[in-house]
């Protein structure tokens, strides 16, 4: 595998869940692979999760990693081509890929969408470029339409906790205060359609996701009636897709509780917002898989970059 760009980059989900197992079974085993390579990460956006994770990864691995806040700390870089750069841009992305690759093996980019402007965002502008212009491989650790990290973590943790042949998956809309991508979801779709799920979406009217992505998915409106027998509960908020970053909702009534989801098993990619994404009742539970998921992060990132690293 050259690049990990999205979920569709993943040939066969069910012997992928089973390397990460293996992988977590025994993290260092391939501690010799990556010696004397760097994997530089390239954060547009905070991160926790993401930034520890991928690191761990990359340090169990044998990797040696470099990682920088770029909004922050790099010089600011233009993305559109041709223009007369007078104004805030510094330096061009043709110029900062390239020279980022004389130092780096591997390269993970974190770049989330603007919600403002859906036909940027669609194109995937930074992230494209980055893959066009730098001449090392490309991970993608949240671009601005989807997670793909995230996504294998969350098939991984399925398969762990499912005793069911084929379990009952809904993922569903939960207010927030701000506009939120689309990425977590998008992803976390992308990924159940590769498995043996019933699988539902429900999410307030309004809320629709890319109905590219979402295919022929049952949407379902009524949250109640989405969640029954459901046996794993994926909550997540999204700003609006068709009035492209708005926040139609601010209201509580899409808020998880635990008597809502009853015995089903608890999952969000963090972090969350107590009290209005989700009740602490059922984070605190014992259903709630939120650090598992959060723990699955690093073998994802491991398995990723193990296949990247075997092809260098
Ligand atoms: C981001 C999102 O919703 O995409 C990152 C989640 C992993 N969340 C927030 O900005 C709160
Ligand atoms: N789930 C996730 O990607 O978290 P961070 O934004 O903290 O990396």
């Amino acid at each position: 595998m050259k690049n990990y760009i999205s979920i569709q980059d993943i040939t066969d989900i069910y012997s992928w869940i089973k390397e990460a197992k293996k992988i977590k079974e025994n993290p260092l085993k391939n501690k010799k692979l990556g010696k004397n390579k760097t994997l530089g990460l390239l954060f547009f956006n905070p991160s926790l999760r993401t930034r520890l994770s991928t690191q761990k990864a990359a340090l169990n691995l044998g990797m040696n990693t470099i990682v920088m806040n770029v909004s922050e700390d790099a010089w600011g870089i233009e993305f559109e081509n041709g223009t007369i750069m007078n104004g805030t841009t510094a330096e061009h992305i043709k110029e900062a890929a390239a020279v980022v690759s004389q130092y780096c093996d591997v390269i993970a980019v974190r770049a989330f969408p603007t919600l403002k402007d859906k036909e940027k965002d669609e194109r995937e502008q930074v992230l494209n470029a980055f893959i066009k212009y730098a001449s090392v491989p490309i991970v993608n650790m949240e671009s601005a339409t989807s997670h793909p990290l995230q996504g294998l973590t969350d098939a991984i943790t399925i398969a762990e906790n499912s005793s069911k042949k084929r379990p009952k998956v809904v993922l569903s809309w939960a207010p927030h205060v701000k506009a939120l991508p689309h990425a977590v979801a998008n992803s976390f779709i992308e990924a159940m359609q590769k498995m043996d799920v019933e699988f539902v979406i429900t999410n307030p009217e309004g809320y629709n996701l890319n109905s590219e992505i979402t295919k022929n998915i049952p949407i379902i409106h009524d949250q109640k009636v989405a969640f029954e027998n459901a046996d794993f509960v994926y909550a997540k908020n999204w700003s609006s897709y068709d009035s492209y970053g708005e926040i139609l909702k601010t209201d509580l009534d899409w808020i998880i509780t635990k008597d809502k989801i009853g015995d089903a098993k608890f999952m969000h990619c963090l972090p969350v917002r107590r009290n209005v994404v989700v009740e602490d009742a059922v984070l605190d539970s014992e259903n709630s898989l939120v650090i598992q998921q959060a723990n699955n992060r690093t073998f994802a990132a491991q398995l990723v970059l193990k296949k990247i690293l075997k092809n260098l």
